[in-house]
């Protein structure tokens, strides 16, 4: 029987401190999936003990484009805390990070809980808002490499979220175009079509993956879809903007030059 909430203070500190750790499964934790999901929730209540405050949850691994770039083909989702928040238009701190990527992202906004089996019907009416984001990931092993389990148990790379305004809820989401340029330059280009088909098949997803995990989505979380397209890595000076059709922009400026 692996120590859970032991190796979720070797995740934990890796974060905490933005230095690399080598990938648990290959320093000798051979995690199960639920076991690394186990480390990922003792992580985070980590971070709860020390102040920081669950905003909503994750989807990782929604699209193609990320499947690809990753070699992961499995739907994996992480937790959101207050503290990941970035401001739009704000600048990122890259010493808070090891190696941190961005890539461009919808977010959902729930006026009710959502958990279990939903149809796509109720998901949609459980959200009043959706907005254009941008997520940081920063994944603590080495190289940016990671099995499945290792990638979950690091609460699935999430590090930074930079959220957009609150639009009302578009009558169809299912095809908009997104772009996310750097420095004016576009370095991604994709359509929320990319994830799943239609991003509320993501929330979907993760109202039936929280219910596995004993949770609720609570009312006011924030639900982020998952890339459409793959990341890119963060550099010094560089100003990263992602704009979507329908939703408009969100803006980070990295420091540093
Ligand atoms: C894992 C997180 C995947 C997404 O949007 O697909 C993810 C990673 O790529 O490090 O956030
Ligand atoms: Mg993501």
């Amino acid at each position: 029987m692996i120590d859970t909430a032991a190796v979720a203070q070797i995740v934990d500190d890796a974060a905490h401190t933005a230095q690399a750790i080598g990938q648990l499964s290959e320093t000798g934790y051979a995690l199960t999936l639920a076991e690394a999901y186990e480390v990922q929730a003792w992580s985070m209540a980590r971070r709860v003990d020390r102040g920081e405050k669950i905003i909503g949850v994750k989807m990782g691994f929604t699209s193609k484009a990320k499947m690809v770039q990753m070699g992961v083909a499995d739907l994996i989702w992480g937790r959101l805390t207050d503290a990941m928040l970035l401001e739009d238009g704000g600048e990122l701190n890259l010493s808070n990070y090891v190696h941190p990527r961005i890539e461009p992202e919808i977010v959902f906004r729930l006026s009710k809980p959502l958990t279990g089996e939903v149809t796509l019907l109720e998901a949609m009416a459980a959200v009043d808002a959706i907005a254009p984001a941008m997520e940081v990931i920063d994944s603590r092993y080495e190289n940016f490499k990671f099995s499945l389990e290792d990638v979950v148990a690091d609460n699935s790379s999430s590090s930074g979220l930079v959220i957009g305004a609150w639009q009302s809820v578009p009558e169809d989401i299912s095809n908009l175009g997104i772009a996310m340029e750097f420095n004016g330059k576009p370095v991604q280009v994709g359509s929320s079509a990319a994830i799943m088909g239609n991003p509320y098949r993501s929330l979907v997803a993760a109202a039936r993956l929280a219910a596995e995990a004993g949770m609720v989505l609570e009312k006011g979380w924030v639900v982020m879809a998952g890339a459409a397209t793959a990341a890119e890595a963060l550099m010094p000076g560089v100003h990263v903007r992602m704009v979507a059709e329908k939703l408009g922009c969100v803006e980070i400026t990295v420091n540093g030059e």
